[in-house]
């Protein structure tokens, strides 16, 4: 299927940016803020509780203009809807893209292929509040009649960082007599210790894997069945210590988990999309259904202030637009995620799969090569860490790396100074990168001449500042929505196809190939190039001495 996708740098408003580029590179912050008093208070925009300055961005009226202009003529408008309506928007796979729909209330009616979802989401959803609030009651037993102390939700990819993410977000609403865990890996490290000190009775395994084939999830699901079988000695356990979420009834049922034990999702919720689908079932079991329903609430509210809000005040898509403003003009490669709020820690991991996965593409929906650049890198740290460390590089480097700083502003510990020194500190970073210090005002306190480069910030890095009251499950809905929804807006724009993941199938394939070699195959026969020869005989030698 072809898609008709305008040549994006023949656009009107692509060749008006780029003629207005040279103009504003020459510009400084400490210029655009000193010319206009009220800019700290007009380049602001604020919707469904999030407050979100992006005065600290090299950018002018004019820019904003061309930037919404570009959104306007790349046919952002129609992409959005078409999204929302359930069209096959994931081209090269064929598939609706409806995470939207995971977190439609009821009644709201979402079609696909001629029938509503919505009615299929909320069943699903009440049989996880049902399976949920049964083993946070400890009405759900384990084979020997133990209540579940621990849950090991194994997943990897989307059916993993979006449960980690979630989970640690969200740990302060969780229940604290139950531990959670997360394997991911096929390093047997993960699995082994996740489960160190556990006790089999007391443990439930949720497998989590949309295909129920993904071969780090699948060994690790088999090495937990064998674990857990060693304490309970008879196959009939699997019942009680292990659930499946998945859209492969045969699968789950062919690995023995009882079909009644498994969760539904859907093919239109792409891996990286999936946290608030059945997927999230170890984020409902930790908080409970109730917030996670009020974490749904806040994505929809996300939602509908995306698909209706102008676009000057839409916050996905100014946020898109900024950052393809420093992508396509300036030429910046990466993204910082700095989030001041210690329970987003897994936020940054979090958001690479999802923006670097979503727009790392190299040809355009239609299959054409691309001429300019997709989807940058996107790292971070929560601060105020990441300060003693990479913001050296930031401040005083020679790369532009344009930083997202979140905060909240209500504390979900409250402990002394602690909360006040934590916002002092982001509002001075993005303060300090955007006006930085001048040699003059750096010899004004009397440093040494040779000291004086050293010590000067030139400044006018960019950032953007994203505040919100208070992190709940609804306001981490809000959060994630916003970031979805931005990814969606370059990646139409850049005409690209945001939800397949082609690239990772090649390695996965080969993998497969040399798994043979390295547990079987003559050495003769290996057919790869010198170096992976050399390696993988390198690896069989020395296994082979090791076991003598
Ligand atoms: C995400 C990707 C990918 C996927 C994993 C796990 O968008 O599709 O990260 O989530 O490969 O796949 P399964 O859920 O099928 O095991």
């Amino acid at each position: 299927m072809k898609t008709i996708i305008p040549q994006l740098t023949k656009l009107v408003s692509w060749q008006a940016l780029e003629a207005h580029y040279p103009k504003v590179r020459e510009l400084h912050l400490r210029r655009l803020f000193a010319d206009d008093p009220t800019r700290g208070e007009r380049m602001t925009a604020e919707a469904v509780g999030i407050y979100f300055d992006y005065s600290k961005h090299r950018i002018t009226d004019e820019t904003l203009r061309l930037l919404l202009q570009l959104a306007e003529e790349s046919g952002l408008r129609a992409r959005i809807d078409a999204m929302f309506r359930g069209e096959k928007i994931n081209g090269t796979e064929k598939r609706a893209v409806l995470h939207v729909a995971l977190r439609a209330p009821k009644g709201q009616a979402i079609v696909v292929d001629g029938k509503d979802v919505v009615p299929q989401v909320h069943a699903v959803l009440d049989k996880m509040a049902d399976f949920s609030s049964r083993v946070r009651s400890g009405e759900w037993k384990g084979y020997t009649g133990k209540p579940i102390r621990n849950v090991i939700n194994i997943g990897i990819g989307g059916s993993d960082l979006g449960p980690v993410m979630a989970y640690e977000a969200l740990r302060h609403y969780s229940r604290r007599d139950l531990t959670f865990r997360f394997v991911s890996n096929i390093d047997g490290t993960d699995f082994a210790e996740a489960t160190r000190d556990l006790d089999a009775e007391e443990t439930l395994f949720i497998i989590s894997s949309k295909t129920f084939t993904t071969l780090e999830t699948m060994t690790n699901a088999h090495t937990a069945r064998d674990w857990a079988l060693k304490t309970l000695q008879d196959s009939a356990a699997v019942a009680s210590h292990f659930v499946a979420v998945s859209t492969n009834a045969g699968e789950v049922a062919r690995f023995g988990i009882d079909t009644a034990n498994m969760f539904e999702f859907w093919d239109w919720v792409g891996g990286r999309y999936s946290l608030d689908s059945a997927i999230g079932l170890s984020t409902m079991i930790a908080i409970g259904p109730e917030e996670f329903r009020a974490m749904l609430d806040g994505f929809h509210q996300m939602d509908e202030h995306f698909r209706t809000a102008p676009f000057e005040r839409n916050l996905p898509v100014l946020m898109g637009l900024l950052g393809l403003w420093y992508n396509n003009f300036f030429g910046t490669q990466t993204v910082a995620v700095l989030p001041y709020e210690q329970y987003l820690k897994r936020f940054p991991a979090y958001l690479q799969q999802l923006t670097m996965e979503s727009n790392g593409k190299h040809v355009t929906l239609d299959g054409s090569e691309i001429d300019y650049q997709t989807g940058p890198i996107y790292w971070g740290e929560p601060g105020t860490n990441g300060q003693h460390s990479f913001y050296q590089l930031i401040h005083q480097g020679t790369k532009l790396i344009p930083c997202d700083f979140i905060g909240f502003i209500q504390p979900l510990n409250p402990l002394g100074r602690h909360h006040d020194l934590l916002l002092a500190n982001v509002f001075a970073q993005a303060e300090a990168l955007a006006f930085g210090k001048t040699p003059q005002e750096v010899q004004a306190e009397g440093t040494p001449a040779g000291l004086v480069p050293h010590r000067t910030f030139e400044g006018n890095r960019p950032s953007s500042t994203i505040l919100l009251e208070r992190l709940t499950p609804e306001a981490l809905g809000k959060l994630v929505a916003l970031y979805e929804h931005s990814v969606f807006i370059q990646g139409a724009i850049w005409g690209i196809d945001s939800f397949d993941q082609w690239g990772v199938e090649l390695g996965k394939a080969l993998a497969v190939r040399i798994i043979s070699e390295l547990e079987t195959g003559a050495e003769g026969q290996l057919k790869h190039d010198s170096s992976t020869n050399t390696l993988i005989q390198r690896y069989r030698r020395s296994k082979e001495l090791s076991h003598g």
